[in-house]
């Protein structure tokens, strides 16, 4: 995994539309303002054929063997981890000091383990918030990453964006009558896309509004939320006690060892 967000600066200068690279504070502070912000190079050519092929055989072990058209495989858990480098995706420091900041959680809890591949042509995925659960949440108890094997363009398979709409989901101590957004509210929303090449990473609040451009090319990434362990909403500490229950059940072995202080509760076996 290459270098410091310094040294990936130089890689920026061949990507149209890319802005210049920002430091982590600046990365942070942007992802609170706007709900996204977009780190290229992540991964090495190598890196990003070694974690595509990854994906395909853990496709294939899930019994997705055909390529069907139209066809959303999502694979999760701790499964994915049994893949090398997959697992090296989850292990990336970069991505863990990123989503401690957000959170501010020293040793942010790995919510959510995940991998998906679309198949072409499909429609996309209409505007919606991931944070649909009926409550108000307090902000930054969660981010997501998803990191991206393939190019994504305007035309192909975009995730388009409502700048800054994630904070209509966060308690407010200044507005105790606040209420949830409505669906209408997010259908009609404007929306950004986002266009970029494989090895980026995004990073998001999970609450952001966003949707998927329809898909003409092979769209897989690799994605995966961390969490507050105590800040947290209601759905999410009764998802995070039920994950913690489970997972105590699953033996140390088979979790790669830098991953094992996100993956467990603190009490960890
Ligand atoms: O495929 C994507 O980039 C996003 C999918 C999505 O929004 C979701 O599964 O909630
Ligand atoms: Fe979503």
């Amino acid at each position: 995994m290459s270098g410091d967000f310094l040294q990936r600066e130089a890689g920026l200068q061949n990507l149209k539309g890319y802005k210049k690279m920002k430091s982590k504070s600046e990365i942070v502070k942007t992802v609170k303002a706007e709900g996204v912000y977009c780190l290229p190079n992540l991964l090495s050519k190598n890196e990003l054929d070694e974690t595509r092929q990854d994906l395909g055989r853990a496709c294939r072990d899930a019994g997705h063997e055909a390529y069907n058209a139209g066809e959303r495989t999502r694979l999760s858990g701790e499964v994915l981890l049994k893949y090398p480098a997959i697992a090296r995706v989850f292990s990336d420091p970069q991505i863990l000091e990123l989503c401690s900041s957000i959170t501010e959680e020293p040793i942010p809890f790995l919510q959510e383990i995940v991998a998906n591949r679309y198949i072409p042509p499909h429609p996309g995925i209409a505007p919606h918030s991931d944070e649909d659960f009926g409550e108000l949440v307090p902000p930054f108890m969660r981010v997501t990453w998803a990191l991206f094997l393939d190019d994504i363009s305007a035309q192909s398979g975009a995730l388009l964006y409502a700048p800054g709409t994630h904070w209509h989901h966060y308690l407010s101590k200044d507005d105790p009558e606040k209420k949830s957004p409505t669906q209408e509210q997010i259908r009609t929303a404007n929306y950004v896309p986002i266009e970029l090449m494989a090895g980026t990473l995004i990073l998001r609040a999970p609450e952001v509004w966003h949707a998927v451009a329809p898909i003409h090319h092979l769209r897989r990434y690799i994605t995966g939320s961390y969490s507050s362990r105590n800040r947290v909403s209601s759905w999410l500490g009764k998802d995070i006690a039920r994950l913690r229950a489970q997972r105590q059940k699953v033996k140390k072995e088979d979790i790669p060892e830098g991953l094992r202080n996100v993956f467990y509760s603190e009490a960890a076996p």
